[in-house]
């Protein structure tokens, strides 16, 4: 067996730049780098794309944002939440209006049922986890829908392991035995919600066997579920990407919102949905303004009085259309539309679904400048590299977490090198295109933000200091709002309830890259305790858990194929090949393979991964590929 040690990155100490593709980086100076990156990026005006920072603070990205708007004259920023949680905002948004996590980590604690669908708490949100085992201590029951018997439904009072991608058939049936067993909330379900109706009829032919017929769980397990969450005084349904990232990831959200709206458990303390999100600091990229819709404070950018004021702000024009989002963009590049990106600490040469594909689209570009914290596989395609401190602990800031809480960060130790702080890197290169902005520091920063949204205003950082985060909405200097979001659905007076949140009418719709003869087993991926994302941030350090790439089967796979625990095999999607060790799991059940994205540089996961999109939220079904597996021929014996 071939002996996989992850790839190490080292960190990046100075500028780097070449005069063309086929020739190696050479070291640069910040104001050679500079100029050439100004240079290369202002002669694509009208052509350019931004990948903002997940993982650095919200300051840097609200003037990532504005670099992308004012400077370039482009709504076409976006980031790694397009591969990732963009159909929970977009779920959330279109039922509530708002695209936010609705309650808070404390509300977990304080619950009677937490439901933890397609998410793997216990690998990827440890510390909300912690949380949630205190829940569970407190008398909360816990139950776990996800494929694979993950460490987190270890803890779980039931595990139902549904078949990927059949959470539809799942929660319809849920909502239908509800309404069948006089469980819903009437009298919320009228005063809040619309299109009930239409949902009981959608629902009606989703009875609980023919349920257990396409997902794979007992009739029983779900009728269960269906009652211990309708009866619950207080029930937290949680979620992440075994929901988010499939062709109908929004569809998936809104599958489950239903059924908060159904029971009335949302709006109140206790009560509620938590989209985890990814990184850090996606929830404040977004609320920043990186994305292609959305100005900072989550504004829309289709509504001209909001305009109007960032255009005041900002002493500007803004585009009044929606930008690319980062799927959008690739497909750009494909046309050659787009020509120039600028990609601040994402690795998407590694991190999209077909992975072939995007490296190829990302070569093809005439200019590209990634600013990271290391030489990434994407950093190795571009013309200008500029090294940035990092946004945890070198750097000073905000970011906000799931739960919509606002905390500082602080720069505790020097950075390497000559690497800069994002903020400054971005000033600079605006300054070079004609536009002089004045940050004495991060805070200046944020108190521009706080004059242009609302939900940001009451938090100057001393308040900050004070409460220890504050979680947004904060309009106001004075006071703190309740801890979760949408209490306005319980108001007595109609007029103070506001906009009644729609029931979504979704259908099932199975994956789209089906098993068969050829391609018989469903290869599902994600993450591991011990790594993170593309492995850049992650392989630097030894760790005893840490065992590199496999592909996971369950015993009777691993059997029926005749492969043992390491031995390479030969995982072919209808996209491409890779060779990986194999790993027997009894998480799984047969049919069903795991893979990770962590070390795409001994094994490339993302060559086998589909690019299915979501056409609402444009993320791909990373969570479902079809793939077969092969065993090598045995080696020739040399004497
Ligand atoms: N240790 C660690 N923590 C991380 C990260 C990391 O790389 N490493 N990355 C961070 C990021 S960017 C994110 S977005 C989060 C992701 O956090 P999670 O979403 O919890 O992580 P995943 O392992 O990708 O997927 C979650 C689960 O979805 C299940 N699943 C697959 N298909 C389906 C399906 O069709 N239906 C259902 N119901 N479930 C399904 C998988 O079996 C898996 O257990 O983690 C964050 N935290
Ligand atoms: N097969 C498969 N693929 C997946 C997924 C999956 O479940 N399965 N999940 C998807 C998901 S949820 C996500 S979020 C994406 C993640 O995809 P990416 O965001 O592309 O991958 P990361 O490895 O998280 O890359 C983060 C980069 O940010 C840099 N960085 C960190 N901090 C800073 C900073 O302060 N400043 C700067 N300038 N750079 C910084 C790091 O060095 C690193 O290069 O992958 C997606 N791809
Ligand atoms: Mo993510």
């Amino acid at each position: 067996m071939r002996k996989r040690q992850p790839k190490t990155y080292a960190r990046l100490t100075h500028p780097l730049v070449r005069d063309s593709r086929d020739e190696p980086f050479r070291r640069a100076t910040w104001d050679e780098a500079l100029t050439r990156a100004a240079a290369g990026l202002g002669a694509a005006r009208g052509a350019f794309g931004m990948f903002s920072c997940a993982r650095a603070t919200n300051e840097m990205n609200y003037v990532a944002q504005k670099f992308a708007r004012v400077v370039m004259g482009t709504n076409n920023v976006d980031s790694c939440n397009r591969t990732c949680h963009a159909p929970s905002v977009a779920g959330l948004s279109a039922a509530f209006g708002s695209g936010g996590g609705t309650s808070s980590y404390e509300e977990v604690e304080h619950t009677d049922l937490i439901v933890m669908w397609g998410s793997n708490a216990r690998f990827a949100h440890p510390i909300f986890f912690q949380h949630v085992l205190r829940g569970i201590r407190n008398g909360a029951r816990m139950y776990a829908v996800d494929p694979r018997r993950t460490s987190t439904a270890e803890w779980a009072e039931s595990w139902l392991g549904l078949n990927v991608g059949t959470d539809i058939p799942m929660a319809h049936a849920i909502g239908r035995e509800i309404i069948h067993a006089g469980l819903a909330n009437r009298a919320f379900v009228e005063r809040a919600t619309s299109g009930f109706e239409e949902y009981r009829q959608l629902v009606e032919p989703w009875t609980l066997s023919l349920a257990e017929k396409v997902t794979g769980v007992p009739a029983a397990a779900i009728r269960e579920l269906a009652h211990a969450y309708a009866r619950a005084e207080r029930a937290q349904l949680c979620w992440t990407l075994g929901i988010t990232e499939h062709h109908n990831g929004t569809d998936n959200v809104r599958a489950l919102i239903n059924l908060s709206l159904l029971t009335g458990h949302v709006g109140r303390y206790g009560s509620g949905l938590q989209p985890l999100r990814g990184q850090n600091n996606v929830q404040g990229g977004g609320d920043m303004g990186a994305i292609p819709n959305r100005l900072p404070g989550f504004q829309d950018i289709l509504d001209p009085p909001t305009r109007l004021k960032f255009e005041t702000a900002w002493d500007t024009v803004i585009q009044p259309h929606y930008g690319l989002n980062l799927t959008e963009m690739f497909e750009a590049m494909e046309e050659r539309t787009l020509r120039a990106v600028y990609c601040i600490g994402e690795n998407p040469a590694q991190s999209e679904a077909d992975s072939e594909q995007a490296v190829r689209r990302l070569r093809a570009l005439d200019f590209l400048v990634v600013q990271d914290i290391f030489l990434t596989k994407t950093a190795q395609l571009a013309d200008v590299v500029l090294p940035a401190t990092a946004g945890w602990a070198e750097t000073d800031g905000t970011t906000t977490n799931s739960e919509r809480r606002v905390q500082r960060v602080r720069a505790a130790v020097t950075p390497p090198g000559e690497a800069r702080e994002d903020i400054d890197i971005i000033c600079d290169l605006a300054a070079r295109l004609g536009h002089d902005w004045k940050y004495a520091d991060a805070e200046a920063v944020w108190n521009e933000l706080r004059s242009v949204s609302r939900d940001h205003y009451g938090m100057t950082y001393e308040r900050l200091e004070e409460h220890q985060g504050i979680q947004w909405p904060c309009p106001d200097v004075a006071r703190l709002e309740p801890t979760y979001l949408h209490g306005r659905l319980w108001e007595s007076d109609p007029a103070d309830r506001g906009r009644l949140a729609p029931f979504g009418l979704v259908q099932h719709d199975p994956p789209v890259d089906l098993t068969d003869e050829e391609y018989p087993i469903r290869l599902t991926t994600g993450r591991r305790l011990d790594s993170y994302n593309t492995g850049v941030q992650s392989g630097g350090f030894a760790s005893p858990l840490r065992r590199g790439e496999y592909v996971e089967l369950c015993p009777e796979d691993a059997e029926r194929y005749g492969v043992v625990v390491g031995e390479e095999v030969r995982v072919s999607s209808r996209r491409g090949t890779v060779l990986a060790p194999v790993w027997i799991d009894t998480a799984l059940r047969p049919g069903l393979a795991f893979m990770t994205m962590h070390f795409p540089d001994e094994v490339d996961t993302n060559q086998l991964t589909i690019e299915a999109n979501c056409p609402i939220a444009g993320t791909a079904e990373f969570k479902a590929s079809a793939i077969r597996i092969e065993k090598l021929p045995a080696p020739i014996q040399v004497r």
